[in-house]
Order: structure tokens, then sequence, then C-alpha cells
């Protein structure tokens, strides 16, 4: 599992920007009084981490995947991204102990302009990162470097984009499914409309900028 770590790292160096979706519906700015006042549920290895079924605010609500990732953002986290195998772990983990179906992720596929670049292709092996801290993931066919479901709704491995089989939405986005196809815990590419609880976790980028724009806050 350490190759895993190892991976995301160098991928990380070697994805440099990616391109930005022009999308009709944008990513929220952070908002500094609720950046200050954000809740913690738990730490890992030094950032804060917000459960939606923790919060007394939203525990029962499930959003579809871009409103998950700007309730987070504009408390300066984003989306949680399951950078390393101790992180997934960590997460997988608090979804299991709280019987939780499934949660969103920052993970998505790159499908918009400018994910036609050589390194991002075939798009559904090559084209998946983590949105939050703009990371690419180890190509789909690495099956050590992730943790890609090998079951789903049809019987295939993950991801599989079963509904555009089916006649349905593309599988865009990336959720980690507890045990819903009888499959264990792991990562399964869904339609981004689908709603489900969410996971935060503290941006850098955006505690920074806040930080730098409001010198006297407390983060
Ligand atoms: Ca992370
Ligand atoms: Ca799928």
């Amino acid at each position: 599992m350490l190759r895993f770590v190892i991976f995301g790292a160098l991928m990380a160096l070697a994805a440099g920007q990616f391109p930005k979706p022009s999308n009709s519906r944008t990513l929220e700015v952070p908002i500094p009084q609720l950046c200050a006042q954000r809740k913690i549920h738990d730490t890992f290895k030094g950032k804060g981490y917000y459960f939606s079924w923790a919060d007394e605010r939203t525990a029962g609500q499930e959003v579809d995947w871009l409103s998950a990732r700007n309730f987070c953002r504009q408390r300066c986290m984003d989306s949680v991204s399951l950078e390393t195998s101790e992180e997934n772990v960590f997460i997988k983990d608090k979804v299991v102990r709280n019987n939780v179906k499934y949660i969103w992720t920052s993970g998505r596929l790159c499908d918009f302009k400018g994910c036609d670049r050589p390194d991002l292709l075939p798009q559904r092996v090559n084209g998946w990162f983590w949105t939050a801290v703009l990371q690419k993931l180890a190509p789909t066919t690495e099956r050590t470097e992730n943790d890609w479901s090998e079951n789903g709704g049809i019987g295939l491995p993950q991801p599989d984009n079963r509904e555009v089989i089916q006649g349905g939405a593309p599988e865009n986005c990336l959720a980690l499914l507890n045990q819903f196809y009888n499959d264990g815990v792991n990562w399964h590419d869904v339609a981004c409309h689908h709603k489900k609880p969410w996971v935060c976790e503290d941006n850098q980028s955006l505690l920074n900028y806040v930080q730098f724009t409001n010198p006297n806050i407390r983060l």
C-alpha cells in the first residue's frame, strides 16, 4: 500500500494544473465567518474533517456532487480526497462505524474542455482526479494503486459507467459505497446528480486565501 502513496505523490507532480470545467453551476467562494466557525468532527494528520451525518444541521441530508463541494468550500474545506491508503482507511472506518450507505468524495472524471490532453487519455482510464487538490488518480487499470470496487450493479469492476450502458447519465463522479452491491467498502463511479451524505476535508489553499485576505481571523 506504500506504492499507493508514492504513486499519488508522483502523479501530483506530473499532473500540474487541470482544465477548469465551464459549467453553468459554479464553485462557491469561501465565506470567512463560516471558515472560522467550521465544525471539525475529527482530525487526521493535522487536517480537520466534517461528516454530514454527525452535524445535527445536516444529518439525514443528501446532496448532489457539486452541492457537497460547495457546502464544504464555503467553510474553507472541500469534499474529501482520498490520496493515500491511510486516509482511505480512516474515512472507510468512519463510514462503516456510522452505518452510512455511501458518501461523495471530490473525485471526478475530467470530461470537459481541455481534458483531451494526451496524459489524460484514454479518459476513463487516465482522466480521474481529486478536484479539491487537482491531483490525478492512478490509472484505473492499476488495481493495487486505487480502491475501485471489483463489482457493481451489472457485475463489472468499477469504474463501469453503468448508467450510460443502461441509457442514463454518465458516471463522472467518485463515491465511496458501503456494501451497496455486497462488494465491500470501495470506490464507484456514479452519476453526479445523485444525492448522498458527504465528507469535507480542510482545504489548505482556501484556508491560506482567507487568512491572507483577513489577517485578524482565527481559523
Ligand atoms: Ca485528503
Ligand atoms: Ca459505476
